[in-house]
């Protein structure tokens, strides 16, 4: 390999600028939004109306497969069967590593009293959820366990697998495979895009209809999930669409170890984002040096390279500090920390998908079997949001039991703020039961 190439990125310098640079990060370009959002429509009102008949036009047009939707029951342990032992052995400790990480999310029920009332929170796994795991780019393996192993620590009743055939009719093995060691599922599915989506939202023939879908996948199932959520149809999780991950390092980092991980997430998408944010424009050199090597050397060149050209950066900052600050505005998906004190830079973080902290933890540690789930806000809904976790598949019932005299004791918050309303309704119903010839127990 060429010791002396060089990778260049684009340089951000915000040396001296503590302007919000939200404007001047980069950003995946938006993909045709308005024509993604019209085929998306047209999909979701044919699988309404038309139901299987549409399911299968769809599957036929874009995986080349017509056939039935449905997989017959045996076929994730069959997957599993013919699964080379080093793969399976592999599955199971990463669903063992992601389990346990899942259990300890689980949200805690309470009960308390106030006065005479108890009061609490209880959390009812939801009834049938849909997972949707991408064929596209490349059969997401790991993303059949990071979906299925919390639902099933959640307790949800039914879940339902789709996942788009190959055009000989099957899916992924390897999909399938991962499917039955992260604990099975209820009925699965060879279908993709808007249109698995539609049957897994409004139901068709064969596909039951869902109480929520989760899992993550390009611009038209991400567009349909959004649209089937605006109906009030069904629940989604969150939005995790194109990868990012952006690296605070400094000069104690090891450029080659920011280099691969720069170039794993470009791996994924021609449209991924991959940044180093740094206050050495010495590491920023070496790292560029490093890149050159991995980039030559890697199997999915053009990917690579498409990606890196397209959203590559150095952000060059004053100091660990501003660094924090920077991704703290941007909410990457994946934030990676290498510096002399990633400790104290990661107590900082507020906005970042997973943060991965210190030299031995790379995202594609995080992908397959740290523990968090992969599935993570991106394009900025770090901000504001988590990734998908135990408690996406629980509804917090909250549940109140007065007894006579609490009621009484706040019956004149009742009647006052029923008269502020002009609900004079609400307040009879509270004083209706402190009637003295009607105690109303
Ligand atoms: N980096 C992806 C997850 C993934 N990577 C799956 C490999 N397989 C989005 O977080
Ligand atoms: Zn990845």
């Amino acid at each position: 390999m060429g010791t002396d190439a060089t990778w260049p990125l684009r340089r951000l310098d915000l040396r001296g600028d503590r302007e919000d640079p939200r404007s001047r990060l980069p950003r995946a370009s938006e993909e045709q939004v308005a024509q993604v959002r019209r085929e998306t429509d047209e999909v979701l009102a044919a699988v309404r109306a038309e139901g299987d008949t549409a399911v299968r036009r769809y599957t036929e047009r874009f995986d080349g497969f017509g056939g039935d939707p449905r997989l017959e029951p045996g076929a994730l342990d069959a997957a599993l069967a013919s699964t080379p032992a080093d793969l399976r052995e592999a599955l199971e400790r990463a669903a063992d590593q992601i389990r346990w990480f899942h259990e300890r999310c689980r949200p805690p029920d309470w009960e308390d009293t106030r006065g005479g009332a108890r009061m609490g929170v209880r959390h009812a796994p939801i009834g049938r959820v849909g997972v949707y795991v991408p064929g596209g780019q490349a059969p997401l393996v790991s993303t059949a366990l990071m979906t299925i192993v919390p639902a099933r620590v959640a307790g949800v009743d039914e879940v339902v697998l789709a996942t788009p055939p190959r055009p000989d009719g099957t899916p992924d093995p390897g999909i399938l495979a991962a499917a039955a060691v992260a604990g099975g599922v209820d009925q699965a599915f060879r279908m993709g895009g808007a249109q698995a989506i539609g049957a897994l939202a409004y139901g068709t023939e064969s596909v039951p209809p869902c109480d929520k879908i989760v899992g993550p996948g390009a611009a038209h199932t991400a567009e349909a999930k959004q649209q089937v959520a605006m109906d009030g149809v069904c629940g989604i999780d969150l939005l995790a669409g194109v990868t990012e991950v952006a690296i605070i390092a400094d000069d104690h980092a090891d450029p080659r170890h920011v280099a691969a991980d720069l170039v794993a997430q470009a791996e994924h998408d021609p449209l991924a984002t991959a940044m180093l944010v740094t206050p050495s424009a010495d590491l920023a050199q070496r790292v560029e040096h490093a890149l050159a090597d991995e980039v030559a050397g890697t199997k999915h060149v053009e990917r690579v390279r498409t990606a890196l050209e397209g959203q590559g950066t150095a952000v060059l900052v004053d100091d660990l500090d501003h660094a924090v600050d920077v991704t703290n505005v941007w909410g990457p998906e994946h934030l990676e920390i290498q510096t002399g004190d990633d400790e104290a830079v990661a107590a900082r973080v507020r906005a970042a998908g997973t943060v991965f902290i210190g030299g031995c933890s790379p995202v594609s540690l995080g992908d397959y079997a740290a523990g968090p789930n992969h599935t993570l806000p991106t394009g900025g809904t770090a901000r504001f949001t988590g990734g998908l976790t135990t408690s996406d598949f629980l509804v917090p019932v909250n549940w109140v039991a007065y007894d006579r005299d609490a009621l009484a004791e706040l019956a004149p918050v009742v009647d006052a703020l029923g008269a502020a309303e002009d609900l004079p309704a609400h307040a009879r119903a509270a004083a209706v039961r402190l009637d003295k010839e009607d105690p109303g127990e």
